[in-house]
């Protein structure tokens, strides 16, 4: 069974629309093997996307991620990966489809409701970010 790494990211809890996303991953067959409640640190954040620290807008998404709680949550399924990133929709809401999580609660393409792991080697790495296996349900 494939992993990948959600988090609830700090707008969407701000508005209140964790149940809603929550109840679109059970209702799209995945099962939630782990989720926190927390508010990162900017060191944890700059970890967490390491891989954008050259990007111009990198201190403004640490900034966002670490301007609130965020809600990470395990996922697991068949194709968890790429069924994710397409029930989540394109990074910027505009051009992503409709139905998709982020069409429905993103602001903008930087505060865009969920994070989605890219690839199922990342998806592994993610979950390990911020659940340890052993607690792994
Ligand atoms: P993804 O979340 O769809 O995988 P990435 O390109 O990996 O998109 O970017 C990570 C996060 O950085 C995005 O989800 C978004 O919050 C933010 N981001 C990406 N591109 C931009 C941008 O052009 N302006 C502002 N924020 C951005
Ligand atoms: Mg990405």
């Amino acid at each position: 069974m494939e992993r990948t790494l959600c988090i609830i990211k700090p707008d969407a809890v701000k508005k209140n629309v964790q149940g809603n996303i929550i109840r679109m991953i059970s209702e799209n067959g995945f099962r939630i093997i782990g989720m926190r409640l927390i508010k990162l640190t900017s060191e944890q954040a700059g970890k967490f996307y390491a891989i954008h620290k050259e990007r111009p807008f990198f201190k403004d998404l640490v900034e966002f991620m670490t301007s609130g709680a965020c809600i990470p949550i395990a996922l697991e399924r068949e194709n968890a990966v790429a069924e994710w990133r397409k029930l989540i929709g394109a990074t910027d809401p505009a051009e992503a489809e409709e139905g998709t999580i982020r069409k429905l609660f993103a602001n903008s393409k930087s505060e865009n409701a969920v994070h989605g792991s890219d690839s199922v080697e990342n998806g592994k790495i993610e979950v390990g970010f911020f659940f340890p296996e052993s607690e792994i349900i």
